[in-house]
Formats: C-alpha cells, sequence, structure tokens
C-alpha cells in the first residue's frame, strides 16, 4: 500500500520523452479529473502518461481516477506498474511499435484493461490482470495485425475475454499462464498458440 502522502496529482500529461526513463519510486499518480479525466468510460479523457518512443516507464502506481492511463508512441517498456484502479482504460497502443509490459497489475475496469489501436507486438511478461471486461481490445473494426505474448501472468474474471479483436491477421501466444473466469477467453481470435497454462 502505498501511503496518501505519497499521491502526486497529475494536472496534465506527464511526456516521457524519447528514450528517457521516468521512475515513479513506487508513488502513486492520480488524475486531475478537471484537467487530466475522472477515469469514468467518457471517452477522450487525457493520459496521465505519454510515451514517446524508446522510453521506459517503471515503478508507478496509477490511483484513481486514472484518466485513460498510459499512451505509448513506439517501442517503449513499462515495467512494475500498477493500476489500482484502471480509469476510461489502463494503456493504450496509440502509433507503431514493440511494447512490452513487464511486472505489476492492473484491476477494476469498467471495461477494457489494454487498447491496441496501431500495429504492434505486444509482449505482457509476469503481469496480473483482474476484474475488467477484457484484458485486450484491438480497436473495434480495425484489421491491422497485432502480435501479442501473455507469459507468466495472472489473469482472472474478465467478463468477456483476454483478447478481443476483429482482425483475421491478429495473433496470441500465451505461455505458463493462470487464469480464470476468463469468458469466452479468445473472441474472434484466429490464430491462437498456448502452451504450459
Ligand atoms: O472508434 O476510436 O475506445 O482508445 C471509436 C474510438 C474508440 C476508442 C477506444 C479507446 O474505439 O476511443 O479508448
Ligand atoms: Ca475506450
Ligand atoms: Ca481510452
Ligand atoms: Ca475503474
Amino acid at each position: 500500500e502505498v501511503p496518501p502522502s505519497d499521491t502526486i496529482t497529475v494536472h496534465d500529461t506527464i511526456v516521457v520523452e524519447e528514450g528517457q526513463v521516468f521512475d515513479g519510486e513506487g508513488k502513486r499518480y492520480v488524475a486531475n479529473p478537471d484537467t487530466v479525466g475522472d477515469g469514468s468510460q467518457a471517452e477522450n479523457q487525457k493520459a496521465v502518461f505519454r510515451l514517446e518512443d524508446g522510453a521506459t516507464l517503471k515503478n508507478v502506481v496509477l490511483g484513481h481516477p486514472a484518466a485513460d492511463g498510459v499512451h505509448t508512441y513506439g517501442d517503449v517498456l513499462v515495467q512494475n506498474v500498477v493500476w489500482e484502479d484502471i480509469g476510461e482504460d489502463a494503456l493504450t497502443i496509440k502509433s507503431q511499435g514493440h511494447v512490452i509490459v513487464k511486472g505489476g497489475m492492473a484491476q477494476h475496469g469498467s471495461d477494457k484493461v489494454f487498447q491496441v489501436n496501431a500495429p504492434s507486438t505486444f509482449e505482457i511478461i509476469n503481469f496480473t490482470a483482474n476484474n475488467a471486461g477484457k484484458m485486450i481490445r484491438q480497436n473495434g473494426g480495425s484489421t491491422f495485425k497485432t502480435s501479442i505474448t501473455i507469459e507468466g501472468s495472472v489473469i482472472t474474471n474478465m467478463d468477456e475475454a483476454i483478447f478481443r479483436t476483429d482482425s483475421n491477421s491478429s495473433e496470441v501466444r500465451m505461455t505458463n499462464t493462470r487464469y480464470s473466469r476468463v469468458g469466452q477467453k479468445w473472441y474472434n481470435v484466429k490464430n491462437v498458440s498456448e502452451s504450459g497454462n
């Protein structure tokens, strides 16, 4: 538990510039609901963190309200980041890249945890996801390819699916992962491989 004294209110999206590392040192970041977003299901809220190409975000706790969470632009690393209460969604891949989420946890989302809005390689390693609609959603109606790997993770209480897509070319590989109550698990995913789950 992060003490209230270690909570930082974000009034304007924090931009982690190209190639930079932002280390939150375990502090909790919450959005100013008036300037960033209230964490409801309203679209067009701002991100708490915007990660440019080559950025790393680590050791951050996102508290309520988490607005539109984390937005990624390119190849980024998200390490040991905890969403205590997912906002509109937790993280969105906004432009093409290789996104790695390693360690950390996200819980209590009304709908999506991870939103994929651009072609990508998306690796989720040693992550815990609990209580949301779906863990991963490729933007509805989009037909680009995303290649997803889920490794060594724990996924519980998804109403609808682990991954939902409308794209015939997208794929998921899930290994060494424990899951329960995840709805239909794969929703319209044409290319699935699983081992050790
Ligand atoms: O087409 O793009 O829910 O990124 C509708 C919109 C919607 C996105 C998405 C997101 O799909 O806003 O949060
Ligand atoms: Ca949304
Ligand atoms: Ca969103
Ligand atoms: Ca929530």
